[in-house]
């Protein structure tokens, strides 16, 4: 049953497989092996080929890349602008009529923004930035809802060559002070509200709230969106529009060094402050832009793409601004929630713009399962025609309803495993090439090494380990902001001369990767290291159930217990004993759970990552530490409430 290592014990099978279809290879952009035959000759070739014929540069590098580890350099001496990339050559090379953003607000309203207006706009709050002292090499602070000024302000700050930080919009006034004060930004740019669940959010009041303790903000520039009532401070608070009516639109993109700073994004370490993670611009439009062509076979003058992602999340900045705007594509971008009216809007969205290509998270996917079929089967999806899923393991049983009841069985399925330090995907299929299997990553993209290796470093053919990446890739992250310290603890000390991603990974018989969550999330139970994924995937197996979060609790026989958080499908049932057994069935007895426990929801982060860490506290009864980062914290305290009243089971 498991395959021993000095790693994670790999215990789940899936048999299932799904080659290209022929007519989606028809016109598929790869085909075959050719470009990972290309890539493994010499991956710095590779990538500097990419480079030349996906970005436009207006000097050309003196070397492709210069590697002292931890730090690379990527086309170094080069220079370009990424706003020209995304934006003027389009225009020049007479697309600007191409339509680059469907907007659609939560309440309905829409816009429709082509290339051309996109640039206008860009280059007219460029020069407002410039207005206000904004310089190359400052830091901007953006704090929007999901409105095109989010991808404008991004694009403006590229422009000047001043390095955006962008907040989510879900995160509170300490976050955001936090983050304004580690990047000593100047300017910050926000909105009065946005709409969420059919309310306004006051965006503006979280920010005031920030701004009491954040001394280098200058001026702050707010977008009108929500219409609710703002404070605003006489000569450091002014309207985005009407610093726009005045703006001039002659503000040239002029060229920067490919490692100039492109933005600094923070997430969450599992301890401590937020790590402000650094990308550049050559190296890093180079992958994105690369990434998204191939991975999501893009046909830029057809295909309309819609990554439901919120700009706040590196998914927001790699596949919706910056890859798909170089590669010149034609995107929807959606404002609210899923459920808003409804529990179709996702479909009736897909359904109006003819949406192509699709790409969201397991999360999503999972909720949507739960809300059932009927969903889905209220629109016609048959313009979609490849499914992507990003952010966490996806469940083999959550890749084929996906597959089903979205992709109507026709489309294939991209799981791209990747992280907000790699700036761009790293491992996935590429559809026209790639035969898939359920809920495997598939295997490393052509130009990227990754190997899987046990605890005391040692390479892993078959079986599970640890996720590392072995050669600098063009995306990398180039640092920790005023931090060189953490970054080499975090990621370049686990595995000398190795990047280690945190995650851990299984390689099957065929050389497939099975990405196993986070290493802090691996159970132990009686010496076996047993990975949360493949328990919740084999809960996930059974028809009843929409959702699972598994999480070994301290337990005085087993070393930890298995006990596991259970969301059913709308509609359906099962007991405990049902879904211990089918577990059993499924993976085998050491990987049935102790106790299971019902919820109408799971704590998730608010980017939808399973917060497994809480629900540690909560099994063992612990008080609960840090929550700021939870979604909805309403959630924990139904489950520690649960917990109190029923005991597990055994
Ligand atoms: C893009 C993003 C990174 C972490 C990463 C993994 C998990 C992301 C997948 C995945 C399995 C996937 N950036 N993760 N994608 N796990 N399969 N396809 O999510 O910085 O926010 O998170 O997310 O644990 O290390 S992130």
């Amino acid at each position: 049953m498991a395959e021993e290592s000095a790693g994670i014990d790999a215990l789940s099978a899936e048999n299932r497989r799904f080659a290209p279809p022929e007519d989606f290879k028809r016109d598929a952009l790869v085909v075959g092996t050719f470009m990972y035959d290309e890539a493994n000759e010499d991956f710095h070739e590779f990538w500097a080929g990419q480079a030349s014929d996906l970005v436009s540069w207006s000097r050309q590098w003196s070397a492709i890349c210069e590697w002292e580890l931890p730090y690379a350099k990527w086309f170094v001496g080069a220079q370009l602008n990424v706003a020209y990339n995304c934006l003027d050559r389009h225009v020049e090379a007479g697309i600007g009529d191409r339509v680059a953003i469907y907007w659609e607000g939560e309440p309905g309203d829409t816009r429709t923004i082509t290339y051309a207006q996109l640039l206008d706009e860009t280059k007219r709050f460029a020069s407002v930035l410039q207005g206000l002292g904004v310089g190359v090499g400052d830091r901007v602070n953006i704090y929007l809802p999901m409105i095109p000024e989010a991808a404008v302000a991004m694009l403006a700050c590229a422009r000047i060559g001043a390095a955006h930080s962008v907040v989510f919009g879900g995160f509170s006034a300490q976050s955001l002070s936090d983050r304004i004060n580690d990047a000593e930004a100047k300017v910050l740019i926000t909105a009065d509200g946005g709409w969420r669940r059919g309310e306004v959010f006051p965006l503006k009041t979280a920010a005031d709230e920030a701004l009491a303790t954040t001394p280098t903000i200058e001026h702050v520039v707010v977008v009108r969106r929500g219409g609710n009532d703002v404070t605003m401070v006489d000569g450091r608070d002014h309207w985005y529009h009407e610093l726009m009516e005045h703006a001039s639109d002659d503000c040239p993109a002029e060229p920067f060094d490919s490692e100039q700073l492109l933005f600094l994004l923070y997430t969450s370490g599992t301890t401590g402050k937020p790590k402000g993670i650094m990308h550049t611009t050559g190296g890093y439009l180079t992958h994105v832009a690369f990434t998204h062509k191939y991975v999501f076979d893009l046909h830029a003058d057809t295909d309309v793409y819609w990554c439901t992602a919120d700009i706040g999340w590196i998914t927001g900045h790699s596949y919706i601004v910056y890859g798909p705007l170089a590669n010149g594509a034609t995107q929807v971008m959606y404002e609210g929630v899923p459920n808003f009216p409804a529990n179709d809007r996702m479909w009736d969205i897909v359904e109006k713009y003819k949406v192509s290509i699709f790409y969201t998270a397991p999360t999503a996917i999972r909720t949507y399962m739960k809300w059932g079929d009927q969903e889905p089967a209220k629109h016609d999806l048959t313009s979609l025609r490849l499914l992507g899923s990003v952010g966490e393991p996806i469940n083999p049983e959550a890749w084929m309803w996906y597959r089903e009841h979205i992709g109507g069985d026709r489309c294939p399925v991209v799981d791209t495993w990747w992280q907000t330090e790699t700036g761009g995907i790293m491992i996935s299929p590429l559809p026209g090439a790639t035969t898939l299997k359920p809920g495997s990553a598939t295997f490393p993209l052509p130009g990227i090494s990754a190997e899987v290796v046990d605890d005391n470093a040692a390479h892993v053919e078959v079986g599970g380990g640890y996720l590392t990446l072995t050669q600098p890739w063009p995306g990398m992250l180039r640092g920790i902001w005023n931090d060189p310290q953490r970054y080499q603890d975090t990621y370049w000390s686990r595995f000398p001369g190795r990047y280690f991603a945190g995650d851990g990974a299984k390689l099957d018989d065929d050389g497939y990767l099975w990405l196993l969550g986070r290493v802090d999330d691996v159970m132990n139970v009686s010496g076996h290291r047993i990975s949360t994924t493949e328990v919740e995937s084999a809960l996930v197996s059974h028809p009843a159930v929409a959702e699972a979060a598994v999480v070994g609790a301290n337990d005085a026989t087993t070393g930890q217990a298995i006990i596991a958080y259970v969301t059913l499908r709308t509609g359906f049932d099962a007991d405990v004993k049902t879904l211990r057994d089918h577990v059993a069935t499924e993976i085998g007895p050491i990987a049935k759970p102790k106790a299971i426990f019902f919820t109408p929801e799971l704590p998730k982060t608010r980017s939808g990552k399973i917060m497994r860490r809480l629900l540690r506290d909560v099994a063992e009864g612990r008080n609960l530490g840090d929550t700021t980062t939870l979604a909805d914290a309403t959630v924990v305290d139904e489950l520690q409430t649960r917990a109190a009243q029923a005991p597990p089971e055994d």
